[in-house]
């Protein structure tokens, strides 16, 4: 049976000419999330989670981050190494320290609330399929401008009819269920329509990640959970996108963004906000491991690399590679459509006209420019910055444009 469920009345949205728009969203209610979750259809997690000690919390306090109380972080040092699967196109030429090459090496090091702890194997037991799309960002890299993006092209007849449809449940951001996690009491229309699916549900084991694993397809999902912290399997299975932005525009980007988040505030000064970010102790930390994961494999066949700069400054070139990569065929102007629609203003003032959306955060398209870093750091702090990019990019190629 399929239940064809509106996400919400609430989110329905206005077309340009006004008509009225319900998105629609298709789940094939099966098995409960708990009963596929079984510790029988799990593969081992090849890292450990551990909470951050006080001591360190009590840093982040000082510098200014008022929100977290409880983090964990993923342990490369004690990491368990499981064999890849033979087949794997990923992992097979990496060696593990005895130089057998049929295992993966993990280097992750992640700073996520605590409540990933209870979710990390269903994270990296998800099943992805081959018509899902995945995008995969450090956070405030062009996630959200990407994911439009991604849902205009796969929609683009529904823009070519002059619909003016938001973000909201287009794409699935999975991270959802360990950022804000759900109570079976919440008002909350995705906790009501859950629970409408699955009457017995348990929905502290993540209402998002139960309701994409029901959905009937095609998804597109997004999340900002490093690769190696997501099924091994995934790019033999679908196509992902990977976007980075350099670090010193994240890190005034990440800056902002803490002092409207609701979930993660920042009360201190952007000096200490840097120190923070340089010394990998902001959520989602480390910056580094996360974009030199997905660098390695940006020459596989379902892995596209792209660059937030880059789209900046010729988002019709970044398009045309991206469609190529989807293996979509798009008209000059039908590019054109896609990207005046994922246009900074265009989804800034879709925002603002939902400003009665639950998840609304006035202030979230903020610049959207490159370069900004420019305006917030002293001298002083610039030199520190390009001393720890200049670190960190000994072992790797990856080149950031700045300007
Ligand atoms: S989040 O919170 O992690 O999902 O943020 P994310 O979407 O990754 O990144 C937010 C930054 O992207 C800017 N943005 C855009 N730039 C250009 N064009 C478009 N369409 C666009 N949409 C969002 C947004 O303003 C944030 O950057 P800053 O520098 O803070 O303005």
């Amino acid at each position: 049976m399929t239940i064809d469920l509106a996400l919400s009345s609430s989110r329905s949205q206005r077309s340009a000419v006004g008509a009225s728009v319900l998105v629609r969203v298709s789940f094939k209610p099966s098995r409960s999330f708990s009963e596929m979750s079984s510790p029988g259809n799990h593969q081992p997690l090849p890292f450990s989670v551990d909470r951050v000690p006080d001591k360190e919390l009590s840093r982040l306090r000082s510098w200014g981050f008022s929100g977290q109380t409880e983090i964990v972080r993923t342990n490369p040092s004690r990491v368990n190494l499981p064999p890849a699967k033979e087949n794997s196109s990923v992992y097979p030429r990496e060696l593990n320290r005895r130089g057998n090459d049929k295992t993966r090496i993990i280097t992750t090091s992640l700073s996520v609330p605590l409540r990933y702890s209870h979710l990390a194997h269903a994270y990296y037991n998800f099943e992805f399929r081959k018509d899902d799309l995945v995008l995969v960002t450090y956070p405030r890299s062009g996630t959200t401008w990407t994911s439009e993006i991604l849902w205009a092209m796969r929609n683009l007849r529904l823009l070519e009819q002059g619909e003016e449809i938001t973000s909201g449940d287009r794409t699935t951001f999975i991270d959802m269920d360990f950022l804000m996690p759900s109570r079976a009491d919440d008002d909350n229309p995705k906790v009501k329509e859950f629970l409408t699916l699955f009457p017995e549900g348990r929905v502290e084991d993540g209402v998002v990640l139960q309701m994409a694993k029901c959905h009937k397809g095609p998804r597109i999902m997004k999340t900002h959970l490093q690769i190696d912290l997501l099924n091994p399997d995934l790019l033999d299975t679908c196509k992902t996108v990977y976007v980075a932005r350099n670090p010193k525009d994240v890190c005034v980007s990440l800056f902002h963004h803490g002092k409207i988040s609701k979930m993660d505030p920042f009360e201190g000064e952007f000096p200490d906000f840097a120190e923070a970010f340089m010394a990998d102790q902001v959520l989602y930390g480390p910056y580094w491991d996360h974009v030199k994961q997905a660098w390695k494999l940006k020459d596989h066949a379902n892995l596209h690399f792209m660059f937030y700069e880059d789209m900046k400054r010729d988002i019709i070139g970044e398009l045309t590679k991206l469609a190529r990569f989807l293996q979509l065929d798009f008209t000059d102007e039908q590019l054109k459509t896609i990207s005046d629609h994922a246009s900074f203003g265009r989804m800034k003032s879709r925002h603002e006209q939902n400003a009665s959306d639950r998840n609304h955060t006035p202030g979230f398209f903020r610049k959207g420019q490159t370069g900004d870093w420019d305006n917030a750091a002293s001298g002083e702090l610039t030199a520190a910055m390009d001393r720890w990019i200049a670190d960190h990019s000994q072992d790797t190629d990856i080149v950031f444009r700045y300007k």
